[in-house]
């Protein structure tokens, strides 16, 4: 049998000096660096700002070879529906399924507003939807229904009141899951051109508040350089799994989770952190048996071979350690004492307890998004969630009372400032005036 590949890094009592530098460099992986997509995406982007939805359908037939024109754009209502009635009833009862526990995760994360009232001083944060979002989903073989659903339901339960589907291609499933999710529009306009619309708005693409959803070199580049026209959910990169399995684990089960990942993109990082020698050969031989009769074989064995490490350290704290230097998007632990070990993983993305809970669940079923930070920015960024289409604003409401203890030091540090008008506008309020007081 052919070798796989999958490297073992060696890092006990201090490790093998270049399996360091090669674990160092994992985790210092970041998503798509400026680079040739983003300078394409710059002209797109100042291509459909110039000329709006003539940019759209030309960069379409260009890039895409397909001939839309604006009318197009937008999927109807009732060519959804129909779409949706052609997909197996099996297939339907599913993404129902799936639906349901997304939906029913979500709705725990929806807030109210939070604040102070005293005297005559009211101050608070008012919590509100956007009011219109869009719903990236990539082409290709990457069109994932689920993706819809974990992005769109989330964006309905923060009540926005217009989500917008926007894909290159709209197979009738995606449709079905669209409606699932109840999403509002559709529209089949796709890459950096895509981008560009929802961000600036077309004669026929509305403008967005901000756009969520994975897409290419392409999509990602455009959406880091339309951020501030609208808001983002974040860069993505590759998906990745960590397996932290130590000797009571299933070799079959390290296996079937980091194939399921590598499965993904020749790209996707699946890496096992464990303190067990023996587990690792028993894995690699796993590993290669299953990957015999895989469909995407191909794929997830040059995945595995490329981005893909099984990583050797001394003891628990150093599996848990690991996984805070990787900060991966995806931990899974494989641990006889899962439970204990999960509190102190702080980094990840998402993480999964216990040998019934496959990262696949996560990925169709349990309810919390799959739409997660990689690349490491799990060190700073968070799931999709409710709280990503949601923004807050500030109420503030002073009575006389109030501005008139605060207005002596309003004044001093207007005027510190230079800024005379400032301490005016303040100290106005205060004259005795019989109009003023009508307002009080
Ligand atoms: N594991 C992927 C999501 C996905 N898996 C979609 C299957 N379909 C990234 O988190
Ligand atoms: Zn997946």
């Amino acid at each position: 049998m052919r070798d796989l590949g999958f490297r073992t890094l060696d890092l006990r009592g201090g490790g093998r000096a270049e399996d360091q530098t090669t674990w160092r460099g994992l985790c210092s992986r970041a998503a798509g660096l400026e680079g040739e997509a983003d300078a394409a995406a710059r002209a797109i982007i100042a291509d459909v700002r110039a000329r709006g939805d003539a940019a759209v359908c030309e960069l379409t037939s260009r890039f895409e070879q397909r001939t839309l024109t604006p009318e197009q754009f937008e999927i109807s209502r009732e060519a959804r529906a129909e779409a949706a009635a052609r997909v197996s009833p099996d297939l339907r009862a599913a993404l129902v399924t799936a639906a349901h526990g997304i939906r029913v995760f979500h709705e725990t994360q929806v807030h109210g507003h939070t604040g102070l009232e005293i005297e005559d001083v009211s101050l608070y944060s008012r919590v509100a939807p956007l009011r219109r979002v869009a719903v990236y989903a990539p082409g290709g073989t990457a069109a994932y229904p689920s993706s819809v659903l974990m992005a769109g339901i989330p964006a309905k339960v923060a009540g926005v009141p217009e989500v917008i589907l926007v894909t290159p291609r709209a197979p009738d499933v995606v449709l079905l899951a669209a409606e699932i999710a109840e999403v509002d529009r559709v529209f089949q306009i796709g890459g950096a051109q895509a981008i560009a619309a929802l961000a600036l708005g077309t004669a026929t693409v509305p403008r967005v508040d901000k756009i969520v959803g994975p897409g290419n070199a392409y999509v990602t580049a455009a959406k880091r350089q339309v951020f501030g026209l609208c808001a983002i959910d974040g860069i993505a990169g590759p998906s990745e799994i960590v397996v932290v399995a130590d000797a009571a684990a299933d070799p079959e089960l390290v296996a079937a989770d980091l194939i399921a990942q590598a499965e993904h993109d020749v790209l996707a990082c699946a890496i096992l952190i464990t303190d067990s020698e023996p587990l690792v050969p028993a894995v690699i031989a796993a590993l290669t048996r299953q990957l015999g009769d895989l469909p995407r074989a191909e794929i997830a064995s040059q995945a595995l071979r490329e981005h893909g490490a099984a990583v050797l350290v001394d003891d628990v704290a150093a599996m848990v350690a690991a996984v805070n230097d990787y900060a991966p998007e995806h931990v899974e632990l494989l641990l006889a004492d899962a439970e204990a070990v999960a509190p102190q993983i702080v980094t990840a993305g998402a993480i999964f307890v216990g040998a019934f809970t496959p990262e696949a669940a996560g990925d169709y079923t349990a309810g919390p998004s799959h739409v997660l930070p990689t690349a490491g920015a799990a060190r700073f960024a968070s799931p999709l969630g409710v709280w990503d289409f949601v923004k807050h604003t500030s109420v503030l409401r002073l009575g006389r009372v109030a501005l008139a203890a605060q207005a002596p030091a309003i004044a001093r540090l207007a005027r510190a400032e230079g800024l005379e008008g400032h301490a005016r506008a303040a100290e106005l309020r205060l004259r005795e005036t019989t109009w003023f007081l009508r307002h009080d």
